[in-house]
C-alpha cells in the first residue's frame, strides 16, 4: 500500500533534510510539506496522509495546535505525528506527548534516529490497524449467520431491544416478519441437507434483496427467518412480506434442484399497538401469525390482528414440481 508523509516545519532548510533522510531511507512513496500549522492542515484535507513529522516552534500555528486540531478530528486523529523540538523545549515536549504525538525528535537531529524512530511508529500503526481490522471482522462474523450472511438471532434480539425502545419512546413504528420455509423438511429429505442449504441460502438471498439498507434481515433458526423494519406500520410490513413471497415463488435453483418450487410462510406484527408492550409480546405476536398462515395453507401472510391480509392463492410446496 502506497504510504505518504507530510512534514509541517517552517524551516525550508531543516525540512529539505529530513525530506531528503526519508526519501534515501524509501520509507514513503510520497512526501508533502508545509510551512506552518495552517498550511498542514491544508494538505491534510486535500488528501490521505499515513504519518507527520511536525516542528513545535513555527509561526501562525504553532506545532501543539496543529498536533490539537489533527487529534481532535476523527478521520485525522489515527494518524501518526512525531514532533521536532528543540533541545530546551523540554516542557513543549511533554505536552506533545499528552497531547496525542506519538514521539518526540530533538532538533539538530541525527539522521539514523529520525528514520529508526519513524520505523517504529510506522509498525505500531501496521499492527493497530490489523488489530482494527482484525477486531471488526470479529464482530462481523460474531452477529452473521455464516451460511445466509444475514444477520443471526442474537444480532437480531440487540436490534429489536434497540428498535423497540426507540419506537416506544417516539411511539414511531416498528415492524417485525417472521418467515418459516414450507415443507423444508421434505426438501432436506428429497434432495439431501446440502441442497437444503443452497435453498436457504437463495430463500436468504432473495429476503436480502427485497428490504430496504435499514431494515434487518435475519436468520431466526434452522429454516425460520425475520426481517426487522425500523419505523414501518403494519401495511408496510405486509406489502414487504408479499413482495418476498412472491420473490420466493421464482426462485430459480440450480441442477438437481431446477424443478423444485419454493413457498413461505410469514407472520407479520407491528407498533405501536396496544396489546404489545415487550419485545416477546411482539415475537408471539408474529409467531402467532405466522402459525396461522401454516393453518391456513402456508404460502401466505397473516397479520398479528388475525385477518387474513393477503392470500398467497396456488398451493405449492416444495413437492410441487414447477
Ligand atoms: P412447515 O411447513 O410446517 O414449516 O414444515 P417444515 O418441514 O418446514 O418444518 P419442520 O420444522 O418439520 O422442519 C424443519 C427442517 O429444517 C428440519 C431441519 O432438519 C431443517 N433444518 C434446520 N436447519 C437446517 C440447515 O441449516 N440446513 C438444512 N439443510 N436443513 C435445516
Ligand atoms: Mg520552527
Ligand atoms: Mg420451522
Ligand atoms: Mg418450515
Amino acid at each position: 500500500m502506497a504510504t505518504s508523509i507530510l512534514v509541517v516545519e517552517d524551516s525550508r532548510v531543516t525540512r529539505a533534510q529530513i525530506i531528503a533522510e526519508l526519501r534515501k531511507a524509501a520509507l514513503f512513496d510520497s512526501y508533502y510539506e508545509a510551512v506552518d500549522g495552517v498550511e498542514g492542515l491544508k494538505v491534510l484535507a486535500a488528501g490521505a496522509i499515513d504519518f507527520i513529522v511536525c516542528d513545535l516552534m513555527m509561526p501562525n500555528m504553532d506545532g501543539l495546535t496543529f498536533l490539537e486540531v489533527v487529534k481532535g478530528k476523527t478521520e485525522l486523529r489515527d494518524i501518526p505525528i512525531v514532533m521536532l523540538s528543540a533541545q530546551e523545549e523540554s516542557a513543549l515536549k511533554i505536552k506533545a506527548l499528552h497531547g496525542g504525538a506519538s514521539d518526540y525528535i530533538t532538533k539538530p537531529f541525527n539522521p539514523g534516529e529520525l528514520v529508526a524512530r519513524i520505523m517504529v511508529h510506522l509498525k505500531v500503526k501496521a499492527l493497530q490497524d490489523e488489530m482494527r481490522k482484525a477486531n471488526e471482522l470479529l464482530k462481523e462474523l460474531s452477529i452473521t449467520d455464516h451460511l445466509t450472511h444475514l444477520y443471526n438471532r442474537r444480532y437480531m434480539m440487540d436490534m429489536l431491544e434497540m428498535e423497540f425502545e426507540r419506537a416506544r419512546r417516539n411511539k414511531g413504528n416498528l415492524c417485525l416478519i417472521l418467515i418459516d420455509v414450507d415443507h423444508f423438511k421434505l426438501v432436506n429429505d428429497t434432495y439431501g441437507h446440502q441442497q437444503g442449504d443452497i435453498v436457504l441460502a437463495a430463500v436468504a438471498e432473495v429476503i436480502q434483496a427485497e428490504i430496504r439498507c435499514y431494515d434487518k434481515g435475519v436468520r431466526y433458526g434452522g429454516e425460520e427467518f425475520a426481517v426487522i423494519l425500523p419505523g414501518n406500520s403494519l401495511q408496510d410490513g405486509v406489502a414487504v412480506a408479499e413482495r418476498v413471497r412472491q420473490a420466493v415463488l421464482s426462485i430459480a435453483f440450480p441442477s438437481p434442484i431446477e424443478y423444485l418450487s419454493i413457498t413461505i410462510s410469514q407472520g407479520v406484527a407491528a407498533l405501536p399497538s396496544t396489546s404489545i408492550d415487550s419485545i416477546n409480546a411482539l415475537i408471539r405476536a408474529t409467531d402467532e401469525a405466522l402459525y396461522r398462515a401454516k393453518h391456513n395453507g402456508r404460502n401466505r401472510v397473516e397479520t398479528m390482528t388475525g385477518s387474513k391480509v393477503l392470500d398467497g392463492g396456488s398451493k405449492a410446496g416444495p413437492e410441487n414440481a414447477r
